[in-house]
């Protein structure tokens, strides 16, 4: 009973230690090199974070795992998912199996002439950062033609549903789909919502929340015009819905950079959120359900979310996971860009002030957002703000009522000097985020990251510069690794070693001799009882 109390007492003190601790987050990669335009996303066991990479004169994808303490998993600034002597860039990264992660990305490798154009390319790898399907990835693009943009979620299977937009000629531009299994070859592959239009742009994925997909994309067609559509489809590209989609919005000018979102439930079909200019002389945000059998169920061209001076811009959207949405916007009403929100019900009513909620409205801009749901009917956003004179990174949480949870002004996920820009961000699994970002603290652009908890504390201590990436010390070695019963480290045989798994809970003590005996299968890292305190280790039991 007294270590209880005395534990207790202990625990207690650590938000005050939180509190007094300006951490900057942890480094994923501060290669003297320039890193630009992260994407992240949660795994099974950690959280995948890939960037464009200029470390070898070319740009290439590099990525790296960190665990739930933000110790990076793979190699000191990441391994190269691709590093062909072509140009890589625009990574995206979705959930592998087993602690994987599958990447897509735009590569000008094949180079078809006459047009410099790339094509989507994509790659698997295990938990442990290894190669999954071809050395530097494979391709998917039909006929050889261009394709670009990629959009993808998981298939729960360890393959992944993929759509990108891909050229046709003569000079127009289509959507199409691949379902590609957990070896990259294409299940699936095909048109989606194919017509004759002039172009198709900006391609959206999203679970339907069933077994399929939702996909979204911005289309000039020519009779129709300008219009955003969506489409259901089973994981083998059966359309669910109107086969030519179905209409979000018709613009009534050509539309070539609208900015959308889209969020989707089982039951309550999707509901989509974009940039609308012209209807009223400036850009406003507007949205448009459409149910899961495929009908449109607000107005036709969509229902006003904020409508008012100045620009409305770059809309973001989550479930409020009773079929309306949370839904946040740039807000340039007064002059600077604040953030708004407003969530809509299922039947388009807006439930918080008429005029949307501000979620930041300090002293300069706050742009870039990024949403995730929290999972109890509110939502985390994340932003760029530059109220201090350079770029910082901050984030709230709302309630489902509007409320800020958080520090009214909101919390500091990264406020040092130099920019800190294009956040992004993914669920932690316990109600908070993983938020990566990139940041020039160094001189140049790295990537860094921090986790929020669900009460808006820091999570991720760097020790003042002190965090290093799970160490090589030679001198340890764990033989064999991954292993199924247990694993020797040589010369170290009657030292004791202690295992933590993923979520940083001590799961044993073990001899040298004998390091996970009778675990359960998993990543673990290891870590010596006396001496050093780093992780030394990553060990996989199968
Ligand atoms: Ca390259
Ligand atoms: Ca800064
Ligand atoms: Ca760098």
């Amino acid at each position: 009973m007294l270590h209880r109390l005395m534990l207790l007492a202990v625990l207690l003190t650590l938000p005050l230690l939180a509190l007094a601790w300006q951490s900057g987050g942890v480094p994923v990669c501060t290669d003297p090199s320039s890193q630009t335009g992260p994407q992240i996303a949660k795994l099974s066991d950690g959280f995948a974070v890939v960037w464009t990479e200029h470390r070898r004169g070319n740009y290439d994808i590099f990525a790296q795992k960190l665990d739930g303490y933000g110790h990076g998993l793979w190699q000191l600034n990441g391994n190269a998912v691709c590093d062909h002597d072509s140009s890589q860039q625009n990574p995206i990264v979705v959930e592998g199996n087993n602690g994987g992660a599958i990447f897509f990305w735009e590569d000008n490798r094949s180079q078809y002439p006459p047009w410099p154009y790339v094509d989507v390319w994509g790659q698997r790898f295990n938990c442990m950062g290894q190669d999954g399907w071809v050395h530097n990835g494979r391709e998917y693009s039909f006929s050889g033609d261009a394709s670009w943009g990629p959009a993808a979620i998981p298939d729960g299977a360890g393959g992944a549903f993929m759509v990108n937009v891909m050229r046709q000629l003569p000079d127009g531009s289509g959507l199409y789909g691949y379902h590609l299994d957990s070896l990259g070859t294409a299940l699936w592959a095909g048109g989606i919502g194919q017509g004759t239009f002039l172009g198709t742009m900006a391609a959206r994925v999203h679970s339907d929340g069933a077994g399929g997909a939702i996909v979204g994309w911005n289309e000039n067609h020519p009779s129709l015009g300008s219009c955003l559509f969506a489409q259901r489809l089973t994981l083998s590209g059966m359309p669910l819905w109107d086969s030519a989609g179905v209409r979000l919005v018709q613009f009534s000018t050509p539309q070539y950079s609208i900015s959308y979102a889209f969020v989707s439930e089982a039951t309550h079909g999707t509901i989509g959120v974009w940039d609308d200019t012209l209807r009223n002389g400036t850009w406003d945000t507007y949205a448009q359900r459409i149910s899961g059998n495929g009908t449109v169920r607000w107005l036709v061209n969509g229902i006003p979310v904020r409508v008012a001076q100045g620009t409305q811009r770059n809309p973001k959207a989550v479930t409020d996971g009773a079929g309306g949405a949370i839904i946040m916007w740039e807000d340039g009403a007064s002059g600077l860009r604040d953030i708004y929100a407003q969530r809509v019900d299922s039947t388009g009513a807006r439930l918080w002030d008429t005029l949307g909620v501000p979620v930041v409205s300090s002293t300069g801009d706050q742009t870039g957002i990024q949403v995730v749901s929290d999972d109890a009917g509110g939502v985390i956003v994340t932003w760029k703000d530059n109220r201090n004179g350079n770029n910082d990174i901050y984030a709230q949480r709302l309630n489902p009522n509007g409320q800020r949870l958080w520090d009214t002004l909101g919390v500091q996920v990264c406020a040092w000097a130099g920019e800190q820009t294009v956040p992004v961000m993914c669920q932690d699994g316990s109600g908070g985020a993983v938020i990566a970002w990139q940041d020039t603290r160094n001189g140049n652009n790295d990537i860094y990251a921090q986790r929020i908890s669900a009460s808006g504390s820091g999570v991720w201590r760097d020790s003042q510069g002190s965090f290093q990436p799970l160490t090589s010390n030679p001198s340890f070695s764990v033989v064999p690794n991954p292993f199924t019963s247990f694993a020797t480290l040589p010369g170290h045989e009657f030292e004791h070693f202690a295992l933590y798994d993923i979520s940083g809970r001590r799961v044993g003590t073990y001899r040298g001799d004998r390091v996970g005996a009778n675990l359960p299968p998993g990543m673990y890292f290891l870590r010596p009882e006396a001496g050093s305190s780093k992780p030394l280790r990553v060990v996989k039991i199968r």
